[in-house]
């Protein structure tokens, strides 16, 4: 399986870091990509331009990070990210959910600040994202138990989320006022299937 990435992504990290955590890393190979030059191919094998995709053996594409997780989930006997079923399903898919949309926020200030020409930057837009985040990282802090559970794709979203803040946005001081949230983090990034994935800024 052939996956179309770029080391600073953090859905593809997602990616990354659900396929160690289910053992299924070395099945993949790598395809560096970026998906923002008019250039790029990436459209072949995702019609919405993105990355991460996976190009299976058989040619198929699978895109969006969610969908290639659940796949990759679907590819072992062991104990599934994806909850089968009842509550344990809802609760790490909402986790999910609310994490991917935290990603969706910061991915739009990172377009708003690092691509759009400075003399377009909409300060509105760019802190009602960041409203988003914040609120986000309320909502984890009021819930700690909920990252507590056994290991499933929501607190590897979360993690991957809280990560992507700490690379790109550094000055978001989000520790400050979530204790609980942070030393979840903290201990959860010591994970091998973490530190193996942790971005670098490009050379
Ligand atoms: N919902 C998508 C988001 C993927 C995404 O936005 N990837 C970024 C890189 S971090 C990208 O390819 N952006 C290019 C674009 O939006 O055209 C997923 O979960 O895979």
């Amino acid at each position: 399986m052939l996956l179309r990435y770029s080391p600073t992504s953090p859905y593809v990290r997602k990616v990354t870091v659900a396929a160690e955590e289910i053992g299924l890393a070395d099945h993949l190979t790598w395809q560096h990509t970026n998906p923002w030059v008019p250039e790029s191919d990436i459209g072949t094998h995702n019609p919405l331009g993105k990355i991460p995709a996976l190009v299976l053996d058989s040619g198929e594409t699978l895109y969006e990070s969610d969908l290639i997780c659940e796949y990759l989930d679907s590819l072992h006997a062991g104990e599934k990210l994806f909850p089968p079923e009842g509550e344990r399903r809802w609760r790490a898919l909402k986790l999910h959910a609310l994490a991917d949309g935290m990603l969706d926020s910061a991915v739009h200030r990172i377009v708003e600040n690092n691509k759009r020409p400075a003399e377009l930057y909409w300060a509105d837009w760019d802190a009602y994202q960041q409203r988003k985040i914040d609120r986000g990282l309320d909502a984890l802090e009021a819930d700690p138990d909920r990252l507590e559970e056994r290991l499933t794709i929501g607190q590897i979203a979360v993690a991957c989320a809280l990560g992507f803040l700490d690379f790109r946005f550094p000055s978001v001081a989000w520790r400050e006022t979530r204790p609980h949230l942070a030393a979840w983090y903290d201990a959860f990034a010591k994970r091998p299937s973490m530190q193996k994935t942790v971005p670098q800024q490009p050379s």
